[in-house]
């Protein structure tokens, strides 16, 4: 397999680096993952470009409502660009509308603008264009600058010219194509490189979100995930790529937020009754109240499958370590098992109901396990608030 892709190479003449596993490499630790290139003439026709436009200045335009692909493609073209002194502005025209994709911004630390009227897109030497069919600006220019790079996956329209123009249609997400150029240029990414792990990640979550995280993705999707995979930032893949909250997990949090009851920094919420599939909506619920402004630690709980009180506590504050204070509070069953306990910045508790589970009655129930949980919250609360805040009554 390798020799045929080394053959490739030579016959080719480009000093692309297309050899997979050489037999050596069998008995070390196991080497970051090479692939086939599919388009070595691309690759050194997109460096080639870049190069020719050594320290100009370059507007990417991302069209339609940014979506993770152009966002990472758009972050991509720019870092690339970078490395032949190219400065890049990224623009988009229609707002950033879903949720998932403004927290991907924000926590990419992206520098996407907003186009606004009173913004002069007039004096750029070139053009960029990323994860679109067409390369006409929202905006119309009065003498447009040629386009720079083309780079797409989208079924092709044609009718235009690009220095460089690569688009693939046989291909998931134009994350991949990007990667495509990282992996088999002089310009990878290297590991323990901060803005290389977010380039991968974005561009990973890219790939998964045109790819309908995999399902239907093409070979070179894969590839690419496959090379991107050790350089990803996982905690911040975990991030930006969570799922939509479920309409039972919207509505736990709508009755975390109708239940709430505040004690200065504190925030404890009862959700009443939670089916055993909706579970995490109070973890979720607490990850969501935390938020509130001026909340420093949220608890939530609510009786799961009717017959265990289960709780999640959130917290951002440096006087709390969730695993001690729930302890604290919740104590141990008699064999010693506590009913709680936690991490830095998360903890959970939960407290089985006994015989009290076969109780009918569940607004009673619910009363019980409710003022239970309060009580012993708000006792705890209590007694640190007095200790802390007030000076002690002789
Ligand atoms: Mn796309």
């Amino acid at each position: 397999m390798a020799s045929v892709s080394k053959k490739k190479t030579t016959s080719s003449g480009e000093h692309v680096a297309l050899a997979v596993h050489s037999s050596e490499a069998k008995s070390d630790p196991p080497a970051p993952y090479r692939g086939i290139c599919d388009s070595p003439k691309k690759l050194a026709g997109f460096i080639e470009t870049l190069e020719s436009a050594r320290g100009s200045n370059l507007l990417i335009v991302i069209k339609g409502h940014p979506d993770p692909d152009s966002i990472a493609s758009a972050i991509a073209q720019r870092q690339f660009a970078a490395l032949f002194e190219i400065d890049s502005t990224i623009v988009f025209f229609d707002q950033v509308s879903h949720p998932e994709n403004r927290a991907l911004v924000k926590s990419l630390d992206a520098d996407l603008r907003q186009y606004r009227e009173d913004m002069d897109l007039s004096g750029f030497d070139y053009l960029a264009f990323v994860d679109t069919q067409s390369p006409h600006l929202p905006v119309p220019l009065e003498s447009p600058p040629p386009i720079l790079t083309f780079v797409d996956h989208h079924k092709t329209l044609g009718g235009f010219e690009a220095m460089h123009l690569d688009i693939r249609e046989d291909v998931g997400a134009t994350s991949s194509i990007y990667a495509e150029y990282l992996e088999h240029s002089d310009y990878g990414l290297e590991i323990g490189n901060f803005e290389h792990a977010r380039l991968a990640t974005a561009l990973m979550h890219g790939i998964r979100t045109d790819t309908d995280n995999f399902l239907i993705g093409r070979p070179l999707d894969f590839r690419a995930a496959a090379y991107l995979r050790p350089f990803v930032d996982n905690d911040l893949l975990r991030l930006i790529s969570k799922q939509s909250v479920t309409a039972r997990t919207m509505e736990i949090i709508q009755r975390g937020l109708n239940n709430k009851e505040i004690r200065g920094t504190f925030l404890l919420a009862g959700v009443g009754f939670v089916r055993e599939e909706d579970r995490d909506g109070i973890a979720q619920a607490s990850d969501f109240l935390l938020r509130h402004e001026g909340i420093e630690t949220a608890l939530v709980f609510g009786i799961v499958n009717g017959d265990v009180v289960d709780g999640s506590l959130r917290t951002n504050s440096a006087t709390i370590d969730p695993d001690e204070w729930l302890k604290s509070v919740f104590g141990a069953d008699s064999a010693g098992r506590h009913y709680g306990g936690g991490r830095r910045n998360k903890g959970g508790f939960r407290i089985p109901l006994g015989l009290f589970a076969r109780c009918n009655d569940r607004d009673a129930l619910w009363v019980i396990g409710k003022k239970t949980i309060e009580d012993l919250v708000l006792e705890k609360i209590g007694i640190e608030t007095a200790s802390t805040d007030t000076p002690k009554q002789n």
